[in-house]
């Protein structure tokens, strides 16, 4: 496609961008760093290697009822009914799911799902105490672990979830941890508006106290705290010798508590995670996932990370493994997670303290691991029915971490933000009490966490510049990396999205479209094909083996040429006011690219 738009307003121009367009920016701004992690489809498709896909008929379900008297009979007789007309079409939770409801069953169902982000109103149908597959590995199963193991208090954190979904939460907790390990359960409820979570969750936690006195606990706040704040009230709450700090869309499975506990009695400094398995948002049935570790980019947005090879030789799926960071999802001692520093109470809304705790655990004489044998089912929202933008804080508090922690590399930071490097102008807030912690636990360099914890990570040591890159005859109009799939790069109207992301390199390299964070992915090289007039854009491992053109001399405000072939990367007017970018005999055209690192 051509794109060439200039002289558009940015909502206009925002309202004609294509499809292909369309995708690329919305996949980068619903980015979301919780325990679900929409990271890279890219990695969770590597991930998902196994799967086994089970199927939850409502009609085949043959699970005793706890006898909550749900009125659910008769809608399952309802749903056998055929019904012709899909209301919904483009509605994500009819894709694969719903064929068989009533119209008003279909209203009432994407309405509850435009609500929770998930299906409620399947979940309001289920049993509380579902059977979901067990997911271990067989070694699992064979392992024997101590009597006298910690007790654990779990925490439940949630903002507006379904009612049913919480209780199938605390269902699933009292059922699969052993009674004599399980402290209490602590509802922290970040100030949720809706009725059925006050006098019908009581009546609920009454319920639960006739089998087990005072169990659960509940900590409400009137105003929302954020994820962060509300993690560290449940802390405070919980009275047992290890704290499970969990969302509240999630169900356990037989067997989660022990290995944890085993692990944190033989080593307090440990903070693990058990794995999460996907519960889908439409049919809320469960995929196993594979185990892998935690890691993150420098926007500090988390995604799955291969484990260490370490740990690959052991050749033994159960076994723990060492891991980088920790998403939503974290077990420790809850005293040491206090001399720790518990999480960032200066973190906002959401984002980056999942991070922020795996770096410090690391570099403060903790670590972090992955405990296979534990798992939890955790529902994969569709989207999250609050927050619309969550770059925002997220961007705020990756700065934070990246001024506390990451010494000489904390531009990375900034520039996987591109952001500029001094004077960004966003407010971090106050960093002293962090920096103070970090002193007094004689924390070690962040260098030492890049190259005994996550040597993955490119520390993008000889970048010189970075951001949109403009040609001095428009204002407008940034390069681009054009259509994906498609190996030229374009001009297009600037809305510095990653898609028009340039890097120039000290070797002479110019990245445009982004740039990976991690040693293993490659980034996408500018390059002359020695022909023709178009530019081309390929993996810069395969444009090197292919010797194609990829090395330019390029200074601020001036030329952009190619070393092996001397043409220039320009623009032409196509018709009356279009531009494009192409590449040609240099007639002394100029460019510049948004931040300087340093002079070049
Ligand atoms: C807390 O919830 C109440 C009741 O829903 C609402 O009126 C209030 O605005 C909320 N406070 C904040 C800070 O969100
Ligand atoms: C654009 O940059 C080139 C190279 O530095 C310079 O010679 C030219 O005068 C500039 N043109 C404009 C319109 O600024
Ligand atoms: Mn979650």
């Amino acid at each position: 496609m051509r794109a060439s738009l200039l002289r558009v307003p940015a909502a206009l121009l925002a309202a004609t961008l294509a499809a292909w367009y369309m995708m690329s920016i919305k996949r980068e701004m619903q980015r979301i760093c919780e325990s679900n992690v929409a990271g890279s489809q890219e990695i969770l498709n590597r991930l998902q290697k196994v799967q086994s896909h089970v199927s939850y008929l409502v009609k085949s379900m043959n699970v005793v009822d706890h006898g909550e008297g749900q009125p659910e009979r008769d809608v399952e007789v309802k749903m056998e009914k055929k019904v012709a007309k899909k209301l919904y079409p483009n509605s994500a939770l009819f894709r694969n799911w719903g064929d068989q409801l009533s119209e008003e069953e279909q209203k009432e169902a994407e309405a509850m799902f435009q609500r929770y982000g998930y299906n409620a109103f399947l979940s309001d149908r289920l049993p509380l105490n579902r059977e979901i597959p067990d997911t271990r590995d067989k070694r699992c199963l064979e392992r024997k672990y101590p009597e006298d193991l910690p007790t654990i208090s779990v925490v439940l954190i949630y903002l507006d979830e379904a009612l049913s979904v919480i209780k199938r939460a605390i269902r699933s907790i009292i059922d699969k941890t052993p009674a004599h390990l399980l402290k209490d359960i602590i509802l922290v409820d970040d100030n949720s508006s809706h009725e059925d979570l006050k006098d019908k969750l009581d009546a609920y936690i009454s319920f639960i106290h006739e089998e087990r006195p005072g169990l659960v606990k509940r900590v409400r706040h009137r105003e929302q705290m954020g994820l962060t704040q509300a993690r560290i009230s449940g802390w405070e709450a919980a009275t047992g010798d290890v704290v499970a700090i969990l969302d509240a869309h999630i169900e356990v499975h037989v067997g989660w508590a022990e290995p944890l506990l085993a692990r944190i009695k033989a080593d307090r400094t440990v903070v693990v995670s058990p794995v999460f398995d996907k519960v889908n948002f439409d049919d809320l049935t469960v995929t196993q996932y594979f185990s892998s570790a935690h890691g993150f980019d420098w926007g500090l947005w988390c995604l799955y990370e291969g484990f260490r090879p370490e740990w690959y030789k052991l050749n033994d799926e159960s076994q723990p493994g060492k891991s980088p960071s920790i998403m939503g999802i974290l077990v420790a001692d809850r005293n040491f997670f206090g001399e720790v520093g518990v999480l960032d109470s200066g973190m906002k809304i959401y984002g980056g303290e999942n991070v922020e705790l795996g770096v410090r655990v690391w570099l403060c004489g903790g670590s972090i691991e992955i405990v296979p044998c534990s798992r939890i089912a955790h529902i994969e929202r569709s989207h999250k029915p609050y927050l619309p933008d969550l770059s925002i804080t997220m961007k705020r508090n990756a700065l934070r971490v990246a001024e506390v922690w990451m010494d000489e590399y904390k531009h990375n930071v900034n520039i996987a933000w591109n952001l500029p490097i001094k004077d960004h102008g966003i407010d971090i807030g106050d960093v002293s009490e962090r920096k103070k912690l970090r002193e007094k636990l004689k924390c070690k360099p962040f260098k030492w966490y890049l190259d005994n914890v996550y040597p993955q990570l490119d520390t993008w040591d000889d970048l010189v510049a970075y951001g949109a890159l403009v040609n001095n005859l428009t204002a407008d109009a940034c390069v681009d990396q054009g259509p994906v799939p498609g190996n030229v790069p374009v001009l297009y109207g600037c809305h510095f999205f990653s898609t028009q992301s340039c890097y120039y390199h000290t070797n002479g390299q110019i990245y445009i479209g982004g740039i990976k964070s991690h040693k293993y992915s490659d980034n996408r090289c500018l390059v002359d094909p020695g022909t023709g007039s178009t530019p081309g854009l390929y993996e810069c491992k395969e444009a090197k083996e292919k010797g194609f053109h990829m090395h330019w001399d390029f200074k601020q405000g001036r030329a952009i040429k190619n070393r092996d072939t001397g043409r220039c990367l320009e623009i032409a007017k196509e018709g009356l006011t279009y531009y494009q970018l192409i590449i040609q005999k240099c007639s002394g055209q100029g460019w510049r690219i948004q931040h300087v690192i340093k002079d070049f």
